[in-house]
């Protein structure tokens, strides 16, 4: 590591950081919790939890609808959030962001919509090999409705997707390419970049889910180019039920609403319906006024902290973890890929996955096993799922030696008694 980066390093006191977040300091099983389960979710910063009280105590009220204070206020709320995510994207302006419930309910959106008005027969839609089901599925349902097909883009047994083989794949009849930016099951790093700029080459749109991106990396939409870039509020020190989609204006624009309710209209009668302007169009219903006013503490959050600093500290967790696996006989690591953050995927071999991580929880560590809702890679490996310990910049290296610890005694109940 180089002295700069090493500088950085320090500055990061990720001691200091674990005091924002309150729940990390209860025992479980009698144990201090070790909590290495952040891809499915990461854990809420107290100015987070506040932002919840504070709206439910002082501010509630609906969205854009009352002539009255609290409505004001909840409106001037709900809309600074949109401002606050804009900036985190660096999108080119509010309009482009679109609240949904998640990361699945973003591409569900933009397969229906997208999917309905730009597909035809004989389409091709291409997802990577490694995708979580979310960015599988909504293609799967809209291909079979439109005639339209959706392909694997290869991943070779590191969990490195194969660039040269997207880009012989593609042609003009490819109209989507989507990809994750970072794998959950593998914790690979895509290049979404050059994908997306493939994905042009043959005039195609390119969505990249960022589910597991935005807790571990800095994401600049215009920077990418990307067209749809969506992700969820929950893994990303927000609270669940908010995801986000960012979408070229001009795309959003030329799409039909989504779903039909208050909010997306302009005008309603029965000779005929108009619909609201962006973002409105894709927001019909009451949201979660107070999920999304939260997600923007949760961007206030993430803008506090030393982000060079917080990478710096991941990799070395990542690092630190991997070296430790490497070291320990009987540990089989699934995603080796060079570019890789936040995720140890791994086997303890002789042993199943659910038996591994019930024994880590016994011992207060927190992990995920199973396929990681990633099937298809899972298939490709030949095994039925991972353990997988998943990390955030509140993670220490202590955590990752009980990890390990935990992992020795569950090695000698399972394989050597
Ligand atoms: N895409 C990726 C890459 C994900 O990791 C997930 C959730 C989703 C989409 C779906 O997000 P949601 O918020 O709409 O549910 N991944 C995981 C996980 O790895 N463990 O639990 C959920």
């Amino acid at each position: 590591m180089s002295e700069a980066a090493l500088a950085t390093r320090s500055r990061f006191d990720a001691e200091q950081v674990r005091k924002d977040f309150p729940i990390l300091h209860q025992q479980v099983h009698g144990k201090p919790l070790v909590y290495l389960d952040n891809a499915a979710t990461t854990q809420k910063p107290e100015a987070v939890i506040q932002a919840i009280v504070d709206y439910y105590r002082n501010d509630n009220s609906n969205v854009h609808r009352g002539a009255h204070a609290l409505a004001e206020r909840a409106t001037d709320q709900f809309e600074q959030a949109r401002v606050k995510v804009a900036q985190l994207l660096n999108a080119a302006e509010p309009r482009e962001i679109i609240w949904t419930r998640g990361t699945s309910e973003s591409i569900n959106l933009v397969a229906a919509s997208w999917g309905r008005s730009q597909l035809k027969a004989g389409d091709r839609i291409l997802v990577s090999a490694m995708e979580h089901h979310s960015n599988i599925v909504p293609w799967q349902m809209i291909a079979e409705q439109m005639g339209a097909t959706v392909e694997p883009i290869p991943v070779d047994s590191a969990g490195t997707l194969d660039l040269a083989a997207l880009e012989g794949m593609l042609d003009e009849r490819v109209r989507m390419v989507a990809c994750g930016h970072v794998s959950n099951a593998l914790g690979s790093v895509n290049p979404v970049r050059q994908i997306i700029e493939l994905a042009h080459s043959v005039g195609a749109v390119c969505l990249i889910d960022g589910a597991q991106a935005m807790s571990h990396l800095r994401v600049d939409v215009q920077a990418l180019d990307c067209d749809f870039y969506v992700f969820s509020a929950h893994k990303m020190f927000g609270p669940t039920g908010v995801g986000v989609l960012y979408g070229k204006a001009a795309l959003l624009e030329a799409m039909p609403p989504y779903q039909g309710g208050g909010e997306m209209i302009e005008t309603v009668s029965f000779s005929g319906t108009t619909w609201n302007q962006l973002p409105y169009k894709f927001e019909a219903g009451t949201p979660d006024i107070a999920g999304v006013i939260a997600l923007g503490a949760a961007v206030d959050y993430l803008q506090s902290i030393d982000r060079d600093g917080a990478e710096a500290h991941e990799r070395d967790l990542l690092e630190y973890a991997e070296a430790k696996a490497r070291a320990m006989p009987g540990i089989t690591l699934v995603g080796t890929a060079a570019e890789r953050t936040g995720v140890l995927s791994f086997l303890l071999d002789g042993t199943h996955p659910h038996d591994v991580g019930m024994l880590l929880d016994q011992q207060g560590v927190a992990v995920r096993t199973g396929n990681h809702c990633a099937q298809p890679i899972m298939d490709q490996y030949g095994i039925p799922g991972t353990v997988r310990a998943s990390f955030c910049f509140y993670n220490t290296r202590a955590d990752i030696d009980r990890l390990f610890e935990a992992l020795v005694k569950a090695k000698q109940f399972l394989v050597e008694e």
